[in-house]
């Protein structure tokens, strides 16, 4: 790595930073040597109701999995969002909202949030929402989102958000899989000029007949647009808050309750529901986000993810409002109606932290600097990446354009499972290389390890695991603990499999490289190749078919798609467009493959497994040095695939 490459942390930044190099490691070292000790301090950050004695019970061993954090003491997420800081700081503004239409624009105060929270959380209880009961959320990004995961949060429900770019079939799958009885939605939700029609959506996921445990539908008015009503089941939000009480006390919630489910993909079978519980999450949210962005009080903090994901949980609504920050939430997409809309944005509210993610830094990259020739920036202070690995033009452009060369970029690694953020720099303490993730958060031990499990030493690259518990990671796969422990503890023994690759350099340094498993990353929204192809057979022209990604410029990685036809079909370009829309139908959009290849064979082996490596070597246009083809039934099928291959950048 050449000096040259290195971004050091500037003299004004560390001198006004939470922490510095020193005291970096300083604080890390404890947090590894003394783990009870740091967290026992650290865990105060929260508002406990009944202090915990309690830290950790720990063990990563695959036959006696134990995840246990400050576990005597109880608590209540939203109080610690919300009630906390309504002695001082009631009138201090939590959400600025602005709408797809940059006309629209509201601002919550910490009092008003309280406010809205306890009555929409008398609203659910009012609708027989218990204590444990889990909520499907399916909402646009309005602050009301926040607003109804608070309201759970504070009468003991468990919420699952499902992103609203999903399609029905994907709500029916986890309002089944988590039994809900209310599902929360809006007329629609507005993006990038478009209205989308998410009561309609909730309302096919509910014919599905599998969908038996739904009672009740609360509806935001969000557009005002046309939607069908059922009377009994669907209930308009504004109704019941017109009546609901402003009083609510939270309920008492042991630090291991569960506080939400959120679907992530895997490798194999249907998306898993990661479960998060209550106390660890709560501190460590709050713990990273004042950290690895060294939020100071007061200032105007923007994270351009969707609530659909962790990051929308984590550092748009629990991390930064436990530690009263004042959050931006944009109802669209920063590059519309033009991409100077982010910059525009960032000046309008006087943003001083901005989270992104490296895909929307490329798309604006490609629309050229001069998109932000008005652009001032002189709020910004730190810039935040996540979600996929950044290429270095991007960090790079990202430093300048953006930045102007004097704010620190946090390019954040983690994952849904992990619930906060476990390897980034922290600005005031860390010196940044374009494209690394730098070093671990306090509390997480990262290795490497080699496929036999072997823990690789010093310069390495390899499989990247952790070796020991934080408070903030997920405790189960919702109704499958065996899946849990078999996705995660079962590859290395004793150990947590991330499913990520990472090499790590002279300075020990990580720097991902991205899934080493059948999980694809597209505009960083992660998808298993499995659910692709399982789409792609449910068509009734399709015989079989194999996924996998493809490097994409914009979206980091594209899905290309290998699909045999059943005998006698034509291979149309009418046909690969139906399919593609089949995909986004039955998935989402954001799983449209972008190339559908025929394939009147795939490479297998005897045993009929397809060898997908053969697959995502001629996807990205890699075909002169193929491997060891010995194995394959028909070593024929490789040559055919290459000829027809659809990507020749
Ligand atoms: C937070 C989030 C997790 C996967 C993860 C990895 C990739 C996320 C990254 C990154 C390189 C980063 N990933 N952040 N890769 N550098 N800074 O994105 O969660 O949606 O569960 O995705 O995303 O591959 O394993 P999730």
């Amino acid at each position: 790595m050449s000096s040259q490459s290195l971004y050091k942390v500037s003299g004004d930044i560390a001198a006004n930073a939470l922490v510095n190099n020193d005291k970096y490691k300083t604080m890390y070292q404890e947090s590894i040597v003394n783990p009870e000790g740091f967290w026992r301090e650290h865990g105060k950050r929260i508002d406990w109701i009944k202090p915990y004695t309690k830290i950790k019970k720990t063990s990563f061993d695959d036959h006696n999995l134990s995840i246990n954090w400050f576990y005597d003491g109880t608590l209540n997420a939203s109080a610690n969002c919300l009630d906390r800081h309504l002695a001082e700081h009631s009138d201090r503004v939590a959400i600025i909202w602005e709408g797809d239409n940059a006309r629209e624009q509201r601002k919550i105060t910490y009092g008003e949030l309280h406010a809205d929270v306890c009555k929409f959380a008398n609203a659910l209880r009012s609708q027989g929402v218990c204590r444990g009961d889990i909520v499907t959320i399916y909402m646009p990004m309005v602050p009301e989102a926040a607003v109804a995961m608070l309201a759970c949060a504070r009468i003991g429900a468990v919420h699952s958000v499902v992103f609203g770019g999903f399609s029905p079939d994907s709500i029916a799958t986890r309002v089944i899989d988590g039994k809900s009885k209310v599902i929360i939605t809006s007329d629609e939700g507005m993006r990038g000029g478009r209205a989308i029609p998410l009561k309609r959506n909730v309302d096919d996921a509910l014919k599905n007949p599998d969908v038996t445990t739904i009672e009740k539908v609360i509806v935001l008015k969000r557009t005002g647009g046309k939607v069908d009503w059922q009377e009994g089941r669907d209930i308009w939000w504004h109704a019941l808050m017109e009546t609901a009480s402003e009083h609510c006390q939270p309920e008492e919630m042991d630090a291991e309750a569960p506080l939400f489910l959120l679907y992530t993909s895997g490798s194999t079978g249907n998306p898993k529901g990661v479960l998060h519980t209550t106390g660890g999450y709560m501190v460590y949210a709050s713990m990273t986000h004042e950290y690895v962005f060294d939020y100071k009080a007061g200032e105007v903090y923007w994270c351009t993810a969707d609530v659909g994901w962790i990051t929308g949980h984590s550092y748009m609504v629990y991390g930064p409002l436990a530690n009263g920050a004042t959050v931006l939430i944009h109802e669209g997409v920063p590059n519309h109606p033009s991409p100077a809309r982010l910059g525009e944005m960032i000046d309008r509210h006087k943003v001083n932290i901005l989270y992104t993610a490296p895909t929307l830094i490329r798309a604006l990259m490609a629309e050229g600097k001069q998109h932000f020739d008005k652009f001032d920036g002189s709020s910004l202070r730190i810039m935040g990446s996540v979600g996929e690995p950044i290429n270095p033009e991007a960090w790079r452009w990202y430093h300048e354009v953006i930045g102007h060369e004097h704010c620190p970029i946090v390019d954040t690694w983690w994952q849904t499972e992990t619930g906060g953020i476990l390897i980034a720099p922290l600005p005031g303490a860390t010196d940044t290389k374009p494209g690394s993730a730098t070093r671990p958060f306090f509390g997480v031990q990262p290795a490497l390890v080699d496929n036999m499990g072997n823990i690789l030493n010093g310069e390495n690259e390899g499989n990247l695991v952790l070796l020991d518990s934080w408070p903030g990671q997920m405790r189960t796969i919702y109704g499958d603990h065996e899946r849990f422990v078999l996705t995660y503890f079962k590859t290395f023994r004793g150990m947590y499999f991330t499913g990520d690759g990472a090499r790590r350099d002279e300075d020990g340094y990580y720097w991902i490289t991205g899934r080493v498993d059948d999980v694809i990353n597209v505009s960083g929204h992660r998808l298993g190749t499995a659910e692709v192809e399982s789409a792609l057979v449910s068509h009734e022209l399709v015989a079989e078919a194999a996924v996998v990604g493809y490097p994409h410029d914009i979206k980091g990685q594209g899905i290309y798609a290998y699909v045999t036809l059943t005998r006698g079909t034509e291979e149309t370009e009418e046909l690969r467009q139906e399919l593609r829309q089949w995909v986004r139908k039955e998935i989402g959009a954001l799983a449209t493959p972008d190339l559908i290849q025929w394939a009147t064979g795939l490479p297998k082996t005897r045993s009929g497994k397809i060898m997908r490596r053969f697959l995502r070597k001629i996807a990205a246009n890699e075909v002169t040095n193929l491997g060891d083809a010995s194995t394959l039934a028909d070593p024929a099928v490789i040559e055919t695939l290459i000829e027809s291959r659809l990507n020749r950048t």
